[in-house]
């Protein structure tokens, strides 16, 4: 009907007229509802990154930097600091003696340790020690810090959910008066009051974040172990394990999910693909990762990012573990997510 009008003068003034007032015809839209973005896949090799991280030491002060974070920016995104339309990812890194000053923000963080003992991230009155493997769990609005009481540099993947808040217009930030918070929990309480199956009878949970603040890689590795000894691994993700909010059963954020798999050596996986955009690390192993068009080559503290609805298949070499983040938590919410094997 549109197209049989639009030489009519009257329909061209229509269209003039209506676009002073800010009004659009929706039938003149392009492209309708379709699900996946203009974001591309992405990959950044640990080797090629780390030099960068190291040169950032010498060039900024923790101090100048307050977090000295290299953000991995999706190519399809310049400008945003976004790995993904949802999602942050940035590679943080500490020399021994620094401190990053305590700060609080309405958007969900994650830490996965990639390199180096020693830090700590303080979060909500308990220090955290953090090994590689660790996930630090740092939800919205609670107070943190680290510090590197080692001797070596230490790295970490930085996950956030900042998209989202900047999306609804809710992105708060706050810093701490003082350079580190006060420790008014003894180390270890989180794990050991939430972490064992069992939780306080008192507790109520507000549903969002997990209570439990960190799943240390040696939990996370004996979980794995169990899994490959008692069961078939996925056509798609290998044994993956999903971290969990012990006290829901759902994820450990409101927004993001959060996962470890492991892909046998010789694992070839068939391709799937969900609306979820998914950041990987992988931790150990070397493999390929199928991503869209193009293979790329993994080995370990390689980044990468699968955007919605692209299609991915994984490759083991050796045994290859991959810790990932998603949107996924959010989409559920919502009733959006979908997936698709094959
Ligand atoms: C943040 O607070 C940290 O606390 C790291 O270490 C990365 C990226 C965007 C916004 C806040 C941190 C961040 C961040």
């Amino acid at each position: 009907m549109a197209v049989a009008s639009r030489a009519n003068s009257d329909y061209g003034r229509f269209m003039d007229e209506v676009k002073d007032m800010s009004l659009f015809p929706l039938w003149e839209r392009v492209g309708g509802l379709k699900p996946g973005t203009a974001c591309v896949p992405a990959h950044w090799s640990y080797g090629t990154v780390r030099p960068h991280l190291l040169r950032a030491c010498e060039l900024v002060t923790k101090k100048e930097a307050s977090r000295r974070v290299l953000c991995l920016e999706n190519p399809s995104l310049r400008g945003t600091t976004f790995v993904a339309p949802s999602l942050f990812a940035g590679l943080q890194i500490i020399l021994p003696g620094e401190i990053a000053p305590s700060h609080r923000h309405t958007p969900s963080a994650l830490r996965f340790i990639v390199e180096g003992e020693g830090a700590y991230t303080a979060v909500a009155g308990e220090k955290l020690p953090m090994k590689p493997g660790d996930f630090v769990v740092t939800p919205a609005w609670a107070w943190h810090d680290h510090g590197n009481l080692g001797d070596k540099p230490v790295v970490w993947l930085d996950g956030l959910d900042t998209p989202f808040a900047r999306f609804f217009g809710a992105a708060f930030y706050e810093p701490y008066p003082e350079d580190t918070q006060p420790l008014n929990r003894p180390e270890g309480e989180s794990v050991a009051v939430y972490g064992a199956n069992l939780i306080p009878d008192e507790f109520h949970s507000d549903g969002h974040s997990t209570p439990v603040l960190i799943y240390t890689y040696e939990r996370t590795r004996a979980a794995l172990d169990s899994m490959a000894r008692a069961g078939k691994s996925h056509p798609v993700h290998g044994y993956r394990l999903r971290y969990a909010n012990p006290a829901t059963g759902k994820h450990p954020f409101p927004t993001m999910a959060v996962t470890m798999q492991r892909l046998p050596a010789g694992f070839a996986g068939q391709t799937y693909r969900s609306t979820g955009s998914a950041v990987f690390c992988v931790h150990k192993g070397t493999g390929r990762a199928t991503l869209g068009e193009e293979t790329v080559a993994l080995s370990a503290h390689d980044v990468f990012v699968a955007p919605p609805w692209v299609p991915y298949a994984f490759a083991a070499d050796s045994e290859l573990e991959l810790f990932s983040y998603s949107d996924r938590a959010g989409q559920e919410a919502l009733g959006y997510w979908r997936e698709q094997v094959g």
